[in-house]
């Protein structure tokens, strides 16, 4: 063959480096947030249609632990350990999943936009974007030969042969946003603020069905892709997507590769085993790249929420064991009697406010959906004071800039249970200190006799069983210094608007 024309084809052919390094990058971002998401659905491993998450109606689930019906039962219960080998980090470890699974949204994100601008901005969509409609037939075509186990010819390859150009269309300009829309869509910011985007999917609990599918869709593409890529002349394939050329060095090509392959697992590996040894230091390092972000959305962010009697759910899963202190005991068999919930800190009046003078105050009703970081929605109906009427009753102090609600209960690690917001999430309209639940009296298992609803936020933030508030200006300096009980023991994240 002479050799100039050789040249020619290796030239119309070969990637430049820059899709070569995306593409390779992106096989790292996504095999992380695979890995990561696993993890994430380990902590409640079952996937519904409805946003009430009814025991028994899910429509797949990956455990085969029953809920009891014989007393009560807590999500936290159903928090499965998964192999690290699948999950990020592996383990029982929900707080470092979420954590590096929005670590690698943003680099999984950036590198996706600069791959697209470069691939309209040098032509090279011209491989990826078909032009004709003759594609469809053409591909149809393509895929009987694969079927029948036969390669399709060489001519047909341009770089990419039909069935191969409208699949990675597919994955880049299709799967990656229904992903990016599906996971945005569980957000309880975004979800409190525009409520009719996650109903665009019909609720909460489709438009995660429909991210695990996406994730699905992402593994059964990358064994497919791997497979035919090794199928169809692995020396060539390999040789064009690392060394951007091929004809020449074959075996480096597939050594090279190899070893990038190898060095992605191992980080994985890496990264896992370091985490693990070392949740803490994990949890700040991974969540210093998306927190700011949250934090400013969550800071300017309202609940918008207004669903209708007939949405309510019914049945309301229960998170958080019920005190058992003979304080709170007493209290409860006295019907509350005695209970005062108490305001302290940086405040310029401390309050002492029993529940006859929370229920005198101005009430508010409101229907929103809850969202356990776990990943189970429930919509309920809350009653109860606006928080912004107890401050304007206290009066913060200048500094003061986070609320601690403390518990009448124990967190996992056998202390009081406590959760902090900042204050412009106390202030919002719909964050209330709710007293009743569907027009009954607060149940036991919800939090009486009273228990935070701040709507822009995940549930864990929503302390159950309140006895105190505390103003204070650095929620650092309070217990484990992460701003609550979950984040201290479990390394959730501090602002949960995601
Ligand atoms: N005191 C206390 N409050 C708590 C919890 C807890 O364990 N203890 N769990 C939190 C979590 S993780 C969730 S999802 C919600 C659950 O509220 P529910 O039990 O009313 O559904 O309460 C939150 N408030
Ligand atoms: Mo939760």
């Amino acid at each position: 063959m002479p050799s100039a024309l050789q040249h020619l084809i290796v030239a119309d052919v070969g990637f430049p480096a820059w899709l070569r390094a995306a593409h390779w990058i992106n096989v790292f971002f996504i095999g992380l947030l695979v890995r990561s998401g696993i993890q994430i659905l380990a902590s409640y491993p079952r996937l519904f249609w409805k946003d009430d998450c009814t025991p028994g109606h899910e429509w797949l689930k990956f455990t085969r632990r029953k809920e009891p019906t014989d007393r009560l039962w807590t999500s936290l219960e159903d928090e499965q350990s998964w192999s690290p080998v699948i999950a990020q980090p592996g383990g029982n470890n929900l707080g470092l999943g979420r954590h590096f699974h929005f670590f690698s949204v943003v680099f999984w994100l950036l590198n996706g936009v600069i791959y697209v601008v470069l691939l309209f901005a040098t032509g090279e969509w011209q491989r990826l974007i078909p032009t004709s409609w003759s594609v469809f037939p053409d591909a149809l075509h393509t895929f009987a030969e694969y079927a029948t186990f036969h390669l399709p010819p060489a001519s047909v390859f341009r770089p990419y042969d039909p069935l191969q150009q409208l699949t990675y269309a597919a994955v880049v300009f299709l799967l990656g946003p229904f992903l990016i829309l599906t996971g945005a869509a569980q957000s309880p910011g975004v979800g409190a603020r525009f409520p009719w985007y996650p109903n665009l999917f019909g609720g909460r609990q489709v438009a995660r069905s429909l991210h695990f599918l996406g994730l699905l869709a992402v593994i059964a593409f990358t064994i497919l892709h791997t497979a035919l890529v090794i199928i169809t002349g692995i020396g060539k394939n390999f040789g064009d997507i690392t060394l951007g050329y091929h004809g020449r060095n074959e075996a480096l090509a597939i050594i090279i590769t190899i070893l990038i392959i190898a060095a992605i697992l191992a980080l994985y590996g890496l990264l896992s085993w370091l985490s693990l040894g070392h949740k803490r230091a994990a949890q700040h390092a991974l969540s210093e790249f998306y927190q700011p972000l949250v934090r400013l959305l969550t800071l300017r962010t309202s609940s918008r929420q207004r669903y209708q009697p007939a949405d309510i759910s019914p049945f309301f899963t229960v998170n958080g064991a019920p005190p058992e202190s003979s304080e709170y005991l007493k209290l409860m068999w006295q019907d509350f009697d005695g209970y005062a919930l108490e305001v302290t800190g940086l405040v310029e009046q401390p309050l002492r406010l029993t529940l006859p003078e929370l229920m005198a105050m101005p009430r508010q009703s409101q229907i929103t959906r809850h969202n356990c970081i776990q990943g189970w929605t429930a919509i309920g109906e809350w009653t109860g004071v606006p928080l912004h009427e107890i401050l304007a009753r206290c009066r913060p102090l200048p500094n003061a800039e986070h609320l601690v609600f403390w518990s009448f209960s124990q967190d996992t690690s056998g202390q009081q249970f406590y959760e902090t917001i900042p204050l412009e999430s106390a202030l919002d309209k719909q964050t209330i200190l709710a007293y009743a639940m569907n027009g009954q009296a607060l149940p036991r298992p919800h939090g009486a006799p009273l228990r935070l609803r701040c709507e822009t936020m995940l549930g864990f933030k929503m302390c159950k069983w309140i006895c105190r508030i505390e103003l204070v200006e650095d929620y650092r300096t309070i217990r484990g210094g992460q701003g609550g009980s979950r984040e201290d023991n479990r390394y959730y994240e501090i602002y949960a608007g995601i």
